[in-house]
């Protein structure tokens, strides 16, 4: 019998503290159980997910109008037979089905997904959001919240989530996307705006803000840009941040969250799918954290070639924290490269992972997916401290991953 070495007990002990530390999720598309049909869950969703779809579009002989013609059944059908019964589903996202299947206990080697179905029509909604909190080992999620959405407006205005595990996210992307539709909403609201960004238009522009804040009680400020974004800049959006999103952020006492380098609808017959990447500018947030020592940034990017330069970025800006592996990052050979660069250049001062799910059941396979890769580095960063003399104890790897799930993000926020 060959004796466990040393290294071999330490790697298991990281991955089994990894995978016992509840998380908390601070970037996900989900709602809670007030926002009924918001909140979105099972086999059909899952299947119909954009990040699955716009890889059956690369493999399925169907003009794009003939299939969003389709119901969501029907597509999901489409999705299993060409991505998971006509060709074997190694890409991340396919593989995600099978793990969240798999963790429920459904076989996922089935021709259709009669057996799926059927699993999903016999639960609960309520019982199926513990399960999942439980199987993910999620102990808070924050929500995206858009108060320009008709959809989840309204359940805003009839009071707040009460479900302590989903809190929310003020996320402002139609104020910089869409000013003028946004202006036309704003007088519609009370919110008298002309358009000249004069100083009557920033304090309609702040009140709204401020009077969601309360309203909402998010845990930051969220926008994705464009890769094209930069600060400064002489645009409408730069003026509405420096003026209305960064003084009420401060006065709030919340981060504002900037996701850079989308580039929206290059293919738009893909509609939700159809989103891209571009190179972001780093500078801006460089700049933004400069000129701005009083406001918290939350900072992800999207380009692969930015991951570097925002890690120096923190390096000089205590008041920046990097976060997660966002869509197009999310798979295994990117988060392991990305993780290993901002533990190597950050230590634990960084929140490693967000899961962007939409659908409940994708918190399972995120979560898991990522654990692994997590723990795996960890334990090589680890172990090199332990060739430097330094072996960790079994409380410090708690501590240290405790930090990384949750208590960082909260000490930045000034919340522990
Ligand atoms: O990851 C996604 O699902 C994207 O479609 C986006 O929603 C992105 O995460 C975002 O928050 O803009
Ligand atoms: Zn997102």
């Amino acid at each position: 019998m060959t004796a466990t070495s040393p290294e071999t007990t330490l790697r298991e002990t990281v991955h089994a503290i990894v995978n016992e530390t509840p998380v908390l999720d601070i970037h996900t598309h989900l709602f809670g159980p007030r926002f009924g049909t918001l909140c979105l869950w099972g086999i059909d969703e899952m299947l119909t997910y954009h990040y699955v779809l716009a890889e059956l579009f690369r493999v399925a002989p169907i003009p794009y109008d003939q299939f969003w013609a389709m119901s969501q059944q029907q597509q999901a059908d489409y999705a299993w037979r060409h991505l998971f019964v006509e060709r074997s589903p190694i890409s991340e996202s396919c593989r995600g089905v099978l793990t969240v299947l798999n963790a429920l206990g459904i076989d996922v080697k089935q021709p259709n997904l009669d057996e799926a179905r059927k699993y999903f029509a016999s639960v609960a909604i309520d019982t199926y959001i513990d399960k999942v909190f439980t199987l993910a080992n999620v102990k808070r999620l924050i929500m995206t919240n858009d108060p320009f959405d008709a959809n989840e407006r309204p359940a805003w205005e009839s009071g707040r989530e009460t479900d302590g595990r989903f809190q929310s996210a003020l996320r402002i992307d139609f104020l910089f996307d869409r000013w003028d539709d946004a202006m036309r909403r704003l007088n519609e609201w009370g919110y008298a705006v002309t358009g000249d960004l004069g100083p009557a238009d920033l304090d309609a522009v702040k009140r709204f803000l401020s009077d969601w804040v309360e309203r909402i009680e998010p845990r930051y400020l969220a926008a994705s840009m464009p890769a094209t974004f930069n600060f400064p800049e002489d645009t409408v959006r730069a003026k509405l941040l420096e003026h209305c999103m960064l003084p009420v952020a401060r006065q709030a006492g919340i981060p504002l969250g900037l996701m850079i380098g989308v580039q929206r609808q290059t293919n738009p017959e893909l509609r939700l799918a159809g989103d891209s990447v571009g190179k972001g500018h780093a500078e801006a947030v460089v700049n933004l954290c400069r000129q701005f020592p009083d406001n918290r940034f939350l900072v992800t990017m999207l380009s692969r070639e930015n991951q570097h330069e925002l890690c120096v970025a923190a390096r000089k800006f205590s008041n920046l924290l990097v976060f997660g592996c966002w869509w197009f990052l999310n798979c295994p050979s990117i988060i392991e490269e990305m993780t290993r660069e901002r533990f190597e250049l950050l230590g634990l001062s960084v929140v490693p992972q967000h899961s962007d799910a939409r659908v409940l059941d994708q918190l399972i396979y995120k979560w898991a997916h990522s654990r692994r890769i997590i723990a795996d580095v960890l334990a090589d960063k680890y172990t090199d401290l332990v060739r430097a003399g330094w072996t960790p104890t079994e409380q410090e790897i708690r501590r240290d991953v405790a930090d990384l799930f949750g208590n960082v993000f909260e000490r930045f926020c000034g919340d522990a």
